[in-house]
């Protein structure tokens, strides 16, 4: 294990990072009061230290197809939307095609390939691009895009707020996994996330993947693969032992699989809960340009499961 690894591994470590953004930790006082949670805003949190898995949106609660349709708001939006708001319960994600278009896509493309040039948005490990939200009002701008926000507050019954984009040039390869385990709610169910085409994708260039339904499945979180854990160090396993727990609950399930090969300015919506990941690059040379922005709700204790840190909302 690297010394960074290791480091990661020390709560310690954590708890003066979080010290040093506080101001970035205040966004979860008023949950924290509310749900009796009687930790420092800094200290670890982790779903250990609530009392149920279980999520509490309000369409996770009972079935979109009977819910949906009893708030008036449901009717103000397009029908091929509201059939996908009734399906959202058996489903889990929903597709709004051609959502953005072409003009507004490419303003997203050179704004990004801009802080690239820029050495501003310096792309991970693992590729990926990471809060460009925080660098660019356009991109921000478009993180707030009026229709998308009204639907996401719909489906969650709750304020949202944008946390996160990520930038992808290529293919992720991303193993299945759910968001839940990277950043999580209590109660649990309060994030969104929505994927955006910024060119087209095909079965060669690492498409997005998702199990419909999977969102259904129980919430795994760092107690169902996780262990060896004390008051200043995390767990012993790893992000790739979580992936193998979810490639395991896939085959014990047998879930479906689907791909979605989207075109330029097509969108995905899932839910908190869903399987999914990138379909492995056959071309190495292609280029696969999408942005996610995951969107917790206001109200509710943001943090990140796997790394028991609460999130940094600037
Ligand atoms: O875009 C992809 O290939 C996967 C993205 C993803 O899994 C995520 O952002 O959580």
């Amino acid at each position: 294990m690297s010394l960074k690894s290791a480091l990661k591994k020390v709560k310690v470590v954590h708890w003066i990072y979080n010290l040093v953004h506080y101001r970035s930790l205040l966004h979860n006082r008023a949950a924290y009061k509310k749900y009796k949670i009687r930790k420092s805003l800094t200290a670890s949190i982790s779903s250990k230290d609530f009392p149920d898995k279980e999520s509490r949106a309000w369409l996770d609660t009972g079935h979109s197809r009977e819910l949906a349709p009893t708030r008036e708001a449901y009717f103000r939006f397009p029908a091929s939307l509201q059939q996908q708001i009734l399906s959202w319960s058996d489903n889990g994600y929903m597709i709004l095609d051609q959502f953005f278009d072409e003009a507004t896509i490419d303003q997203i493309l050179e704004e990004t390939a801009r802080l690239v040039r820029q050495h501003r948005l310096t792309s991970s490990e693992n590729g990926k691009l990471m809060f460009a939200n925080r660098l660019s009002p356009r991109i921000r701008e478009f993180t707030n895009d009026k229709r998308l926000i009204e639907l996401l507050g719909f489906i969650l019954d709750k304020e949202v707020v944008p946390f996160q984009t990520i930038n992808f040039i290529r293919g992720s390869n991303q193993r299945a996994h759910s968001d839940s385990i990277h950043m999580t709610t209590y109660p649990l169910g309060y994030l969104i996330a929505v994927w955006v085409a910024l060119e087209d994708t095909t079965p060669d260039n690492g498409p997005l993947f998702y199990y419909p339904g999977s969102h259904r499945l129980p919430y795994l979180l760092n107690n169902d693969f996780n262990d060896g854990e004390t008051v200043l160090t995390l767990g012993k396993k790893e992000y790739p032992d979580y992936e193998e727990r979810i490639a395991r609950l896939i085959a014990e399930k047998a879930l479906e699989r689907k791909v979605f090969l989207a075109r330029k300015g097509d969108v995905l919506i899932w839910h908190a809960n869903l399987i999914h990941g990138g379909m492995p690059v056959n071309d190495p040379a292609s280029t696969r340009k999408s942005m996610v922005i995951h969107y917790y709700a206001r109200d509710v204790i943001k943090y990140h499961e796997i790394t028991e840190r609460p999130s940094l909302l600037k």
